[in-house]
């Protein structure tokens, strides 16, 4: 293992100014998102949607440091025949790729789960690696309800996402180590902070147990944030405020850098968020986006899956990559928002 090298690839994934496109939707995730804008999920057309992507300029040269993408995608060409793969690192972006298998429920834990895909994970990094990936992503899901999280559903992700990211150290590959506690109950702020501070104190024992090179690693985390069903819904600042303060009980300043996933907030308040937190520093780590959603709504609805609106797609990435860069500077104001519309 080349520690410098993978610590090289963690530090220029979170680049003040640039963050990650997480473009990794399995093909149910994808499906829903082309319904939602009534759009055949085909193997043609994910090409198509991703190639517009990949092919805007201005979001790929400027904003984004890096693509996570889903096995199919890595071995696709754009129209023209060049590998999609290529056209991510010709923007100068690094490429990335999905290596979990989706989840499973946990035997003996009603309602839990558990991510799933380390058999033969070896050998496909290998491939992966001879493709072009140079960082990997592995996401744990941790549901807030009545009774859980249990200790053996944090204990098992976290196990898993440290054998899954020592793995990717000895390919040579980054591993992104999502454990992601979802913002979907009716919990308020706190809960989530507790949650996640036991969430992330068990993933980084079980990192250290595992012998994972903490320099050599990115923490895709979700903020301190209030479920999406709780009456009482934190601000801004209180979301940023309480993210910091977590992260830095939790997470060790040898972390080269930490990527927010966005789990549902709207694209403003993803992108505020983000910004608020910038305000709070200096911060130990690189701290920017590894958004899927909060990053694509906007384009998906302005494609709609017509090449005629392949322009009107890359100008609205365009924009929540530009405005989600100047978040990860702390420079981002609302007022850019309303004047782009
Ligand atoms: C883009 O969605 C990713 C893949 O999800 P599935 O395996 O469920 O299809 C997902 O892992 C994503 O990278 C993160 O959850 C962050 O995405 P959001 O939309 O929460 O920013």
């Amino acid at each position: 293992m080349n520690l410098t090298e993978l610590n090289r690839i963690a530090t220029a994934v979170v680049t003040p100014g640039k963050g990650i496109l997480a473009a990794d939707e399995s093909s149910g995730t994808i499906k829903k998102r082309f319904d939602a804008i009534g759009v055949e999920s085909t193997e043609g057309n994910r090409r198509d949607y991703r190639e517009m992507l990949f092919r805007s300029k201005e979001a790929m040269s400027q904003y984004i440091s890096g693509v996570i993408l889903y096995d199919e995608t890595i071995w696709q060409d754009a129209k023209d025949g060049t590998p999609l793969i290529k056209l991510i690192e010709q923007s100068g972006a690094v490429p990335g790729i999905k290596v979990d298998e989706g989840t499973q429920a946990l035997p003996m834990c009603p309602g839990e789960l558990v991510t799933v895909g380390l058999d033969k994970l070896a050998e496909r990094l290998k491939k992966y690696y001879e493709r072009g990936a140079r960082f990997a992503k592995w996401r744990a899901v941790i549901d807030i309800g009545s009774g859980i999280p249990s200790m053996t559903a944090i204990s098992v992700n976290a196990h898993v996402l440290a054998r899954y990211a020592a793995l990717c150290q000895a390919a040579q590959i980054v591993p992104i180590v999502e454990p992601e506690v979802l913002m979907d109950g009716d919990h308020d702020i706190d809960r989530c902070y507790d949650v996640t501070s036991r969430v992330l104190n068990k993933t980084f024992q079980e990192l250290r147990v595992q012998r994972v090179a903490l320099e050599g690693m990115v923490l895709k985390p979700n903020m301190a944030i209030s479920g999406k069903k709780c009456a009482k819904q934190a601000p801004v600042e209180e979301v940023a405020e309480k993210t910091v303060r977590l992260l830095k009980a939790c997470v060790p300043a040898a972390v080269p850098g930490i990527a927010f996933l966005s789990g549902g907030q709207s694209d403003e308040e993803a992108t505020a968020h983000l910004n608020a937190m910038h305000k709070l520093g200096p911060l130990p780590w690189g701290l920017t986006f590894s958004y899927g959603r909060a990053l694509q709504a906007a384009p998906q609805k302005a494609w709609s899956g017509k090449a005629e609106n392949v322009a009107a797609g890359q100008s609205a990435f365009s924009h929540r990559a530009r405005m989600n860069g100047l978040a990860s500077k702390g420079e981002w104001q609302s007022s850019l928002e309303k004047k782009a519309a």
